[in-house]
């Protein structure tokens, strides 16, 4: 671009940013980005192990993703790996692009090794921060990375504008290899061991005798602030993350603006983001930002280390010992709670749908079934010599041979029901108490079955948490759209006393329901297509706790659900 173009594009920038303020904001020209991922398995230097991981483009995390409100993303996803992949563009509502979602034998086959297919998606009206990663087996430890919208050309940011932005990627790590590992737990019908550490865009930290030298570093300069787009990519862990000395301004959550809430530390699930500002207002020094585990269940082991980074000034000795972080105890709900019941839209004019059209009331939670193997040594390693699963209304999920999308949109029949419960077989008491008052009754159900809405129905939904084999709290995920979440609380759900805020509730595709507790969310099912709702704990997932959508087309212009891409992967 030569000089005086660019600065006429300056010039246009700052009338539009003029117009912003004085009227409506100025619609941009969206445009197209390219991206190009090669799923590659191989060695990465900076972890202390000497194995083989699955990567994007040999990267750890993946590279990110950057574009503007309503710009069309366009990836060619290679797979030059051994193993079938796909790729899910997590909090991406994928209007009326449902093909491109991602989720393995939901919306497509996986790319088998060899194969390319090419995701082709638009971010209607989406800004901020959200993330990308595999969706198929548990992949997803390595293969992830952020995805980064920025407001269109000239529409600032409702918030001071930061100084620099950082992505900082949590994560879980294992030594071991992963499919391995995942093949290993789920033939076991026992628990996953904890990972190895925690990582900070990849890096363990001082913590871990590997890696005392290679720490992820934010330098910050004196008095400006830092917005951190902070995504829990780990796998099974919810985690708390702090800065020593330090305040957060949390001013986004799951690419959606918030109110500004000010807090210490925050919690964040799997499946979710959050935009916090911080200022590096303290005197000149180096101070931790810290990773450490949120675990609410009973008797589960896990990574008790934190994984940490540093927040250093500019001007701090190389040789200065980093102030430590304190974050609140692994089983602090309290916290967690606070960090929640400061989530509030900062849109002034939400549309909560104040009417309801399907009430659903769904239980969430762990089960244990009968082991009927011949091996029960290896293979019936679950409580009392049972399996592990996890159910919605009972019913754990089994993932079909096929795309559920294609089996819908070809009426291929034999693969799924449609006769998913919207409310549980029995009324207990979830939290406390056992079905048919038999404690010993931790069985599930099994089957493929999915939920059929029509086009437009106002969905609100009940999660209630179960204390079948224990009490947890559950990141619940929901593909294809954001929902408002509009209650929660502790203990079985009650109309008469459930408190519910229709006026800035936090608009979310993930919300980890409390432990013990229930969540209450509202969306309008206005986009046709196979949308998968599961917890976003891996283990959880394999074990049963998901279910499908279906929202069929409806009846006016772009309502309907378009023809699939012609690479689309077969089974
Ligand atoms: C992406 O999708 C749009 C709209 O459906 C289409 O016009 C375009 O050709 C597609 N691009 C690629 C590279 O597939
Ligand atoms: C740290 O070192 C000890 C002893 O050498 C070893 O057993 C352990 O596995 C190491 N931990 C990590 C995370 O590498
Ligand atoms: C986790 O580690 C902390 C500090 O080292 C310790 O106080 C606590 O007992 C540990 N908790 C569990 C559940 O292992
Ligand atoms: C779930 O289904 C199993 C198997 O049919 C049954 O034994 C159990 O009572 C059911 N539990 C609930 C809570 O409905
Ligand atoms: C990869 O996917 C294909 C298609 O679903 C399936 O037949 C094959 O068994 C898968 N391979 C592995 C290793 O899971
Ligand atoms: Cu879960």
């Amino acid at each position: 671009m030569t000089s005086s173009a660019s600065s006429f594009t300056t010039l246009i920038s700052w009338l539009s940013l003029l117009l912003c303020f004085v009227e409506k904001c100025p619609t941009a020209a969206s445009t197209t980005r390219f991206y190009d991922f090669k799923v590659r398995s191989l060695r990465i230097t900076k972890l202390c192990n000497s194995k083989d991981i699955v990567t994007i483009n040999g990267m750890f995390p993946g590279p990110v993703v950057y574009a503007q409100e309503d710009d069309t993303v366009i990836v060619r996803v290679s797979n030059l790996s051994p193993y079938n992949a796909t790729i899910h563009w997590h909090g991406v509502r994928q209007r009326l692009s449902c093909w491109f979602d991602g989720p393995s034998y939901i919306t497509q086959c996986p790319i088998q090794a060899g194969d390319t297919f090419t995701y082709n998606f638009t971010l209607v009206q989406q800004k901020g921060t959200l993330f990308w990663h595999a969706h198929i087996s548990w992949l997803r430890a390595t293969v992830h990375g952020a995805i980064v919208v920025h407001p269109k050309s000239g529409v600032p940011y409702p918030f001071i504008f930061p100084y620099q932005e950082h992505v900082i990627i949590l994560g879980e790590y294992w030594l071991r290899d992963i499919p391995r590992l995942e093949q290993a737990v789920l033939a076991s019908g026992g628990p996953p061991p904890p990972a190895d550490a925690f990582t900070i865009n990849g890096h363990p930290g001082p913590n871990y005798n590997c890696s005392t030298n290679d720490v992820y570093d934010v330098v910050a300069v004196p008095g400006k602030t830092y917005l951190l787009r902070l995504i829990n990519a780990a796998l099974n862990m919810e985690v708390f993350f702090a800065i020593a000395d330090h305040k957060f301004t949390i001013v986004e959550a799951d690419a959606e603006y918030t109110k500004p809430f000010t807090t210490d530390h925050v919690m964040i699930g799997p499946g979710q983001t959050l935009g916090v500002l911080v200022t590096a207002d303290q005197p000149i020094g180096t101070y931790s930002m810290s990773m450490g585990p949120y675990m609410s269940a009973r008797n589960v082991l896990f990574q008790n280390t934190t994984a940490i980074a540093y927040f250093r000034y500019l001007g701090a000795l190389p040789s200065s010992l980093a102030l430590p972080a304190s974050l609140p105890s692994f089983n602090n709900n309290l916290a967690v709670k606070t960090v929640m019941d400061g989530l509030r839209s900062l849109n002034p004019a939400v549309d909560v749908p104040k009417q309801i059209d399907a009430d659903l009331f769904v239980t969430i939670g762990l089960n244990v079934n009968l082991c009927h193997s011949r091996t029960p040594q290896q293979n019936c390693r679950g409580p009392n010599g049972g399996v592990f699963a996890a159910s919605m209304n009972n019913i754990s999920f089994i993932k079909p041979k096929i795309s559920l999308l294609e089996a819908y949109y070809r009426r291929i029949s034999g693969y799924y029901t449609e006769d998913f419960p919207g409310l549980p077989l029995e009324f207990y008491d979830f939290v406390n108490g056992a079905p048919n008052n038999s404690p010993n009754d931790t069985q599930s159900l099994v089957g493929t079955r999915t939920k059929v809405v029509e086009y437009g129905t106002r969905v609100q939904l009940i999660f209630q948490d179960t204390g079948t084999v224990t009490t947890e709290n559950h990141p619940m995920h929901l593909h294809g759209y954001s929902f408002y979440v509009v209650g929660y609380g502790i203990g079985n759900y009650d109309p008469k006393t459930a408190n519910f805020n229709l006026v800035d509730p936090p608009y979310m595709n993930t919300i980890g329901v409390p432990v013990g507790g229930w969540a209450a969310i509202r969306f309008v099912a206005d986009n046709p297509g196979v949308w998968f709702m599961h917890c976003h704990l891996d283990i959880h997932l394999s074990w049963g706790l998901g279910v499908v959508f279906i929202v069929k087309d409806g009846k006016g212009e772009l309502e309907s659900l378009p023809h699939p891409p012609a690479d689309l992967p077969r089974c």
